[in-house]
């Protein structure tokens, strides 16, 4: 601004500036008065009072993140009932007569009902698997299906465990599905969620459901492989387990393991949350403290 052009600005700023902060002393007045008084009730300039509103679980945001990334890429969705019979959480899925999650203290069964509505047997499904043994028994190959859902373990609550947990299990079957179309898919996967800059690295592993199996680590992205509490300084945070579907699962669902193969894996919501948000106890997931949950309030729910 030219130097003779400052004064006669400077007074008129000056002007501007007292008339608004008398309107703001008097606003301020009218508001300990309680805002009754003299105030025009029907101010159409007055700015809108918001409503309050709520913002996604971040189990929520964090499910529908995973389900996004395999639906891109042609997988569908399946879902299935909470109450499984032994046959679709346990049978189909090579799981041993003596095997300890068929054991109450692992699982949680529901009792027979006299009235013949839950018949013996029924239990809360300890993983969606069972969804999957659902969806093989009823539809042919190609099968590329993903299965989200809540899950029930009899586990005592703590910062690490919960006795109710949410998974995302898929599914692939056609014929000569291989463990490197695996590794490629789980590789987009972390890649797409946690950023392109990741890796991954499968280690042998043993679920009677799988052979090979493995479990699948990624480089840690608190502190870039460096060594910190979250990777317990291994520079790996493991995020899921995978395999190769047991051609005897394949064989108890009506596929013919001769002709096909399929991958599998599976993980829990929670701990891919944990990683991404640095949620450091489990259970504030589920104390709904909205100091918690506010923090995931990324505005989609605001108009
Ligand atoms: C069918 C056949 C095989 C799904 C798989 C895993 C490995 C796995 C755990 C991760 C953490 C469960 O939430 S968790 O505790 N899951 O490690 N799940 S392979 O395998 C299947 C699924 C369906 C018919």
């Amino acid at each position: 601004m030219a130097a003779e052009d400052k004064k006669a600005f400077g007074q008129r700023m000056n002007a501007l500036k007292q008339s608004a902060q008398a309107k703001v002393d008097a606003l301020k007045e009218h508001i300990g008065n309680g805002g009754q008084a003299e105030a025009a009730p029907d101010d159409p300039t007055r700015p809108a009072r918001m409503a309050p509103v709520g913002s996604l679980h971040p189990i929520s945001i964090v499910r529908q993140r995973i389900v996004e990334v395999f639906t891109r890429i042609g997988f569908t969705i399946s879902q299935g009932p909470e109450v499984e019979d032994d046959h679709h959480n346990f049978g189909a899925l090579n799981f041993a007569e003596d095997h300890p999650a068929r054991d109450m203290q692992d699982t949680f069964f529901v009792r027979e009902g006299t009235d013949g509505a839950s018949p013996a047997g029924m239990a809360l499904r300890t993983h969606t698997s069972s969804v999957q043994v659902r969806v093989m028994e009823h539809s042919r190959p190609p099968i590329r299906t993903i299965s989200p859902g809540r899950v029930y373990r009899n586990e005592a609550i703590s910062a690490r465990a919960h006795c109710m947990f949410h998974q995302v299990e898929g599914l692939y079957v056609d014929r000569g599905v291989s463990f490197a179309e695996l590794k490629g898919t789980l590789d987009h996967f972390a890649k797409s969620l946690f950023g392109p800059e990741v890796a991954i690295r499968l280690r042998p592993s043993y679920f009677p459901f799988t052979e090979p199996s493995a479990e699948v680590d990624m480089s840690c992205t608190i502190c870039d492989g460096e060594g910190c509490t979250v990777c317990k300084y291994s520079g790996w945070v493991e995020i899921m387990g995978c395999g190769m579907v047991d051609p005897a699962v394949l064989r108890n669902c009506g596929i013919d393991p001769e002709v096909y193969s399929g991958f599998a894996f599976g993980m829990g919501v929670e701990r891919i949350a944990q990683l991404l948000y640095r949620v450091p106890d489990l259970r504030l997931y589920w104390e709904n403290d909205v100091r918690f949950l506010e923090q995931f309030n990324d505005g989609a729910f605001r108009s």
